[in-house]
Parts: structure tokens; sequence; C-alpha cells
């Protein structure tokens, strides 16, 4: 499956949040999450230096090369061209899309944070973005400083882009994703539910099951 279609395709994005996760643990987590059946995965380390995100992001990649699984760098479009990673995720602050595409080229997948209707539709007509996250959702601690949006847009933004992928974040669990579903998301990141959880394959699965 080629990178695009394999966004398109996927239900639970996963990610690898280092908040949550010490480094020695990086790779079993990781393992973790494929065997419960994780369609993306993320590295996410806001607060690492850049060549301990290099090192990481080296170490997993494999991993999810081994798996299909497609391999994300949060923000640093330059090591995401270094690793060969699958795409490059970045925020509504992040460096400019220019920049962005001239250090990745034009065949990596870019992802991009929206935070409202607004926000989504400017990322859709962009088309240096290949998907989106739209949250987040509700309160979360992993993003503490963000004012959560609700469920009630889920359904607008899926109908103004029928064939933009777009993963519904923030304050999404096991618990509440069938209110999500419901609202009308097809695809959800988590973060924290995941990482937390006692039995992360599991986690996985049964989230998956509920998005299938
Ligand atoms: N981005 P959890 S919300 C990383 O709305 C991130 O753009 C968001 O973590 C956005 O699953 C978020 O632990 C945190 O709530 C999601």
């Amino acid at each position: 499956m080629n990178p695009v279609d394999s966004f398109q395709a996927a239900r639970l994005y996963g990610i690898l949040d280092m908040g949550y996760c010490r480094p020695e643990k990086a790779k079993p987590v990781l393992r973790e999450m494929i065997e419960g059946g994780i369609d993306v995965v993320q590295l996410r380390a806001k607060n690492s230096k850049l060549n301990e995100i290099r090192d990481l992001a080296t170490r997993l990649i494999p991993i999810c090369r081994e798996a299909g699984v497609p391999f994300v760098v949060n923000d640093f479009a330059r090591i995401a061209a270094e690793i060969g990673a699958d795409a490059v995720h970045v925020g509504q602050d992040d460096a400019e899309m220019d920049r962005v595409r001239e250090i990745v080229g034009d065949d990596m997948n870019v992802g991009r944070s929206t935070h409202s209707l607004e926000q989504a539709a400017a990322a859709a007509e962009d088309s240096r973005t290949n998907y989106i996250g739209f949250g987040p959702l509700f309160s979360t601690p992993t993003k503490p400083e963000y004012k959560p949006i609700g469920t009630e847009e889920i359904q607008k933004v899926h109908e103004n882009h029928p064939n933009l992928p777009i993963f519904c974040i923030g304050g999404i669990k096991l618990e509440n994703v069938d209110e999500v579903i419901a609202a009308g998301a097809k695809r959800v990141v988590i973060v924290s539910g995941i990482l937390q959880a006692t039995d992360i394959a599991a986690y996985v699965g049964a989230v998956q099951a509920k998005l299938a």
C-alpha cells in the first residue's frame, strides 16, 4: 500500500509520546502497539534533545517497517527526512509548510493539526497537506493548553472534506470512543489512553474492534 493510501485506510493512530514513556521502554511499547493492531505510529518528544529524538526514531523505524506500519515524526522535518519516515506531523505554529516541503520533498506525507473547521478547511485546500488531526475534542493532560472543541463539528468536518483523512484527537479513550464514533469520527488518535493501559496490545485491539 502506498503511504497516502495507508493514511486513508488507517483507523487507529497511536502516538508514542515520550512524556508517557521512558526511552528504554519505547521499543517494547511500540511492539505492543503493533501487536494490538495499530495502523500508524508517531514519535512525539516535545522535551527531548534533537539527537535523542533522532536516535530513538532510528531505533524505532525498523520495527514499524517490518510490520508495515507507517512511522511519523512529530515536528522535526529534518529528522523525518534523514531517517526516511513515512510522514512528518506539524502543528499550526510550526514551521511554514513551504519550508517543511523543502526539507521532506514532494513524496513524504505531511500531517497537520487543526483545531477548528476553518483550520481544517485551510489544510484541506492546501495540496501540501495529506491528512489532518482535528481536536482536541476533550480536555487532555497531553495538550493542556488547548481548549476542547467538543464533538459537534465532527460530522461537519467529514462532510466538508470527504476525501481528506481526518483523525479526531484529544481525550479519546476506550471508554468514550463509542461517543466519538457516533458523532461521525472514522479515525482516531489516542495517546495517554494507550500508553497508560495495563495491557497495551489488548487496549489497542479493543479500540480497533470498535472502529472496524
Ligand atoms: N494534539 P491524549 S490533542 C498531541 O488537538 C495532541 O491537536 C492534539 O493526547 C490536537 O490522547 C493532543 O492523551 C493530545 O488526550 C492527545
